[in-house]
Order: C-alpha cells, then structure tokens, then sequence
C-alpha cells in the first residue's frame, strides 16, 4: 500500500486528494509541521529536504519500491498509476497540461510568495501586495476559463486536482478581490466530491 507523509497545507492537501480521487490505496503518516515532525531521521531518509508531502509506493513502475516527493509528481504518478484524471480525449489532456502548468508555475509561486513574505518580520506591505495581486491575476485567468467549461481541462483533471488547495487555501482574499465567481462555484463544485472531502481531512491535523 502507499504511504503517505503529508501535513495541512497547500502541498499536502494535494498529494491528499490526488490518492483519494484516484481510488489508491493509501496509508498517511501526518506531520505537525509547526512541532517541527517533519525533520525527524526517518523522514530524512525519504525526503532529505524534510519537506512534505512524500509518497513511497512498495509497488511502483517495475514492481520496485519508489520514494517521490513534488505534490505536482504526486498528482502526475497518482493519475498514470490509476487511468485516472488524464482525458484520453487529446484536446483535453492537453487543455490539462495547460492548467496543469499554469497552477505549477504561476499561481502557486504566487501564493507561496505571499505566504513567505507575509512571515518575514517586517512583513514587508508593498511585496505582499505585488504577490496577493499576481495571485489574483492568475485566478482570474483560471476563472475566465472555468466560465466556458465546467472543469479546467473539460472534465474532472490533474489540472483542478492541483489548484483546489490554493483556492481553499486563498478563499477569503479571492472573495475579497471579486469577479471571480466562475472560480468560487468551481470551488463549491469540488468541494462537495468526496474524494476532495476525504483527502482534505487525511491531510489536516
Ligand atoms: N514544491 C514542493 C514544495 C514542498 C514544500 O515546500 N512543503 C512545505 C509545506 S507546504 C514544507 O514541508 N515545508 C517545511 C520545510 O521545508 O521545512 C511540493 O509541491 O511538494
């Protein structure tokens, strides 16, 4: 069976809800990333960064035991493995790649800026603010798209599977932005999966 080592964030949500959706069996290993259990040696050994989330499938490509860390490589492993959340419709896969790499490269960036200059002492006010509004920028492209299809890719893909936890995580600064309700029904939409549902709360503490 997978293992997963995850924790309540962004990252670890998605690796989460990529497992459940995908129908794989997995067992968690929570880490408390405040208490600092994600530094411990065993952890070490299978990620030496100490960052979560990790997966280690003792049946992976080949019948060998694999050790993967990148919720984004999770989310592409879960799908490959499964047959799950890639369209075989070729427009559609590729209409995944696209907001695949879109929430990868410019909306998450984006939020992990905010997250990080937001903790530096000084929270520094005018870098936060360039960070909150390329965030939005990004959502708003992602908003414009989810107003001509139901799902980023045209179905359920890795594509919404990577973005659901910057959107959970962001919901009130996305609602204070306005104009993105094509993101937040979206959002309702996923939320009410209950494969969303589970690997949220197999992810938080
Ligand atoms: N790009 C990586 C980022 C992993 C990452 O930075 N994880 C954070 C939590 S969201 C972490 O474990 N930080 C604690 C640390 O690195 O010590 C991913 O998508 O998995």
């Amino acid at each position: 069976m997978i293992e997963l080592y995850t924790g309540p964030t962004g990252n670890g949500q998605r690796a989460a809800i990529a497992l459940e959706e995908c129908g794989l069996p997995y067992k968690v290993t929570k880490y408390n990333l405040a208490k600092g259990e994600h530094k411990n040696p065993d952890y070490l050994k299978i990620n030496p960064l100490g960052a979560i989330p990790s997966i280690v499938d003792p049946e992976g490509p080949g019948g060998k035991r694999i050790v993967l860390t990148q919720s984004g490589a999770i989310v592409l492993y879960c799908a490959e493995k499964s047959g799950k959340l890639l369209p075989k419709d070729p427009e559609k896969r590729a209409q995944a790649y696209r907001w695949f790499m879109h929430t990868s490269t410019d909306v998450a960036p984006a939020s992990g800026a905010i997250f990080a200059t937001g903790n530096l002492p000084d929270k520094p006010a005018s870098a936060v603010e360039l960070f909150e509004k390329r965030l939005i920028n990004h959502l708003r492209e992602s908003d414009r798209r989810l107003g001509e299809a139901e799902y980023l890719a045209g179905e359920l893909s890795i594509a919404d599977i990577a973005l659901y936890p910057i959107v959970a995580g962001r919901k009130a600064m996305i609602e204070k932005a306005g104009g993105l309700n094509n993101l937040l029904k979206w959002f309702e939409r996923m939320s009410a999966r209950p494969g969303i549902q589970k690997g949220m709360a197999a992810s938080s503490n």
